[in-house]
């Protein structure tokens, strides 16, 4: 029997990659004084790898092998990241990303049917927090599992095994809504099924092992009557 609804954060309750995360990366690479800059189309393939510090690192490998990295590379990531996080921060403490249709209304409904509402995600936490904040108040939440927690960020499944912990649920009694492949992949890695919101960045990725694809979850798209009904096991 359903129990909890498990939401990934980036791309699935807001669209927060292209608006949020690319422009606070640019930003802090500019206050570094360094010369990077993250296009859109760039920024699509560097989503490849999942975490602000591990797409740098990634970044720096495939797209710009030449600079010359400081010798404590990791402490060089971290700072930057730690710069690009405050950006993120900022952006959204300035109301710049709404929640994606259909989302808070999914989440009123199912928790005025004592459904448990659960977070998996590969973002830092305070990024988590500033996006609720404003919107979902963060107690709602049981359990929001973020960022470093798990050493292993998605497509490994660690982030859902910790949320199914932590919740003392089995899989066969959780759904998740996820954006990505990558997001996919971990979720079904750990037995849970998935429903799928694609987004631009996302839409043509393979979301065959997902038990819905949808546009967004507002109107018409997805009931909680015909939710509820899917069944789990
Ligand atoms: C989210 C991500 C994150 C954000 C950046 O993926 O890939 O890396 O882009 O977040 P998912 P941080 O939606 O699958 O969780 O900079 O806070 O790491
Ligand atoms: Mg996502």
């Amino acid at each position: 029997k359903l129990q909890a609804l498990i939401f990934d954060v980036d791309g699935t309750l807001a669209e927060t990659e292209r608006y949020g995360h690319r422009l606070a990366f640019n930003q802090a690479f500019s206050q570094a004084k360094l010369s990077w800059d993250w296009s859109e189309s760039i920024y699509g393939e560097l989503l490849a790898v999942a975490g602000g510090k591990e797409r740098i690192r990634y970044y720096l490998q495939q797209y710009n092998p030449e600079f010359q990295s400081p010798s404590d590379l990791d402490q060089f990531i971290a700072q930057l990241h730690l710069s690009k996080t405050q950006y993120y921060r900022d952006l959204l403490g300035q109301g710049a990303i709404p929640l994606r249709p259909g989302v808070k209304r999914l989440i009123e409904e199912a928790r005025s049917q004592g459904i448990i509402i659960a977070i998996a995600t590969t973002s830092a936490l305070p990024n988590v927090l500033a996006l609720l904040e404003p919107t979902l108040p963060p107690h709602w939440f049981e359990v929001i599992a973020a960022g470093d927690i798990v050493a292993a960020k998605k497509p490994a499944p660690d982030i859902y095994y910790y949320v199914l912990d932590k919740l003392g649920l089995a899989a066969g009694e959780c759904l998740v809504f996820e954006d990505s492949y990558h997001g996919l992949q971990a979720a079904t890695k750990a037995g849970l099924k998935t429903i799928v919101t694609v987004n631009d960045y996302t839409k043509d990725q393979d979301f065959s092992e997902a038990i819905l694809v949808l546009d967004h979850l507002g109107e018409p798209d997805l009931p909680f009557t015909i939710m509820k009904g899917i069944e789990l096991n």
